[in-house]
């Protein structure tokens, strides 16, 4: 069994997708090990993504992802994280494929919809950011 950590963005939220989303999580097999609504301060945001501190976009990034309540879950299944981005799809939804999530919800490559870590140290990393061991079921 792996976790991995997924953001429903505030892009998402906003639009009234959270449900939908969570249903395509269910649906894929994934069991939901932990999940909040929570709305992140900026300086949270920026926090969550400091490896990307240095990069044009961070600015805009962390103000996006600190504009609105974000669903945050604790997803489990074997190869949770790899089985995560294929659903989700490429960063830009233009570019992802039909019938992913990026491509289904998002907007554009800022405003794409979901998160998920990309390697198993970012997974450990992102899950305690936002969870305590006892949470996760
Ligand atoms: P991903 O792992 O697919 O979420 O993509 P990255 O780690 O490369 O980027 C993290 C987030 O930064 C993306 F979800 C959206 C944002 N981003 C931009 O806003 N502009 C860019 O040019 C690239 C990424």
């Amino acid at each position: 069994m792996e976790r991995t950590f997924a953001i429903i963005k505030p892009d998402a939220v906003a639009a009234g997708h959270s449900g939908a989303i969570l249903q395509r999580v269910e649906a894929a097999g994934f069991t939901i090990a932990a999940m909040r609504l929570i709305r992140l301060s900026k300086g949270e945001a920026q926090g969550f993504y400091a490896v990307h501190q240095e990069r044009p976009f961070f600015d805009d990034l962390t103000t996006f992802m600190s504009s609105g309540p974000v669903v945050v879950l604790a997803l489990a299944v074997p190869g949770a994280i790899g089985k995560w981005r294929a659903l989700m799809g490429a960063t830009d939804p233009a570019r992802a494929d039909p019938g992913t999530l990026r491509r289904e919800f998002g907007s554009s490559i800022e405003r794409n919809a979901t998160h998920g870590s990309d390697a198993p140290e970012t997974a450990a990393f992102e899950l305690s950011y936002f969870f305590r061991g006892l949470e996760l079921v």
